[in-house]
């Protein structure tokens, strides 16, 4: 993913916050993008400020290989990275209904194809995915080293770089991503972010 390195700054949104209405409501996005986000940047950059040489590494590096980050800082700076990395992805796989790419592009829909039998299944799959997640997570849509696709949820901010797969596609169930609009219904939210999801190729 192309994305800037220390000191972290939250990514704007490509569209209006009021856009994603009515799946997302405009205050869920003023809160998601401007507090939650900006609150995983600033925690970030304060983490990784004692360290040096932490800041001339990509969030990706940082990701995919916890073990150059010294054991005492390894927990905070893993969380809150993967709470920058989620949340950048995140917001740049979602666009207005009836704008962007709502259906893969042919490449990716050659893949879905083959390895899930049709997209309606792909859906299917990840929504039966997304909705066991326990608790706070993602599912996720990535790329196993071979290029098989799989599909797979994370827990709280963890993310696959670190078992070296390459992301395509996620969905937030953070109770912040969905709560002021579904309340309790996240199965709702699920099958409705599918007018917003968009692939980026
Ligand atoms: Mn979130």
């Amino acid at each position: 993913m192309p994305y800037n390195k220390y000191p972290y700054e939250a990514i704007p949104l490509k569209f209006p916050y009021n856009a994603l209405e009515p799946y997302i409501d405009e205050e869920t996005m003023h809160l998601h993008h401007d507090k939650h986000y900006q609150t995983y940047i600033n925690k970030l950059n304060a983490a990784l400020e004692p360290y040096p040489y932490l800041q001339q590494l990509t969030i990706d590096q940082l990701l995919s290989n916890p073990a150059v980050i010294p054991y005492e800082a390894r927990l905070n700076i893993m969380h809150n990275a993967g709470g920058v990395y989620n949340h950048a992805l995140f917001f740049n796989n979602l666009a207005p209904a009836g704008q962007g790419a709502h259906l893969p592009y042919d490449g990716l829909l050659d893949e879905i194809n083959r390895d899930f039998g049709s997209f309606d299944e792909f859906k299917k799959q990840f929504n039966d995915s997304a909705r066991g997640v326990f608790g706070s997570g993602w599912t996720y849509l990535a790329r196993l080293p071979g290029g098989k696709l799989t599909i797979f949820n994370t827990k709280n901010q963890d993310t696959p770089l670190r078992f070296g797969l390459e992301p395509i596609l996620l969905l937030d169930e953070w109770e912040h991503a969905y709560y002021l609009k579904y309340k309790n219904e996240r199965d709702k939210y699920i099958d409705n972010m599918w007018n917003v999801l968009t692939f980026n190729e």
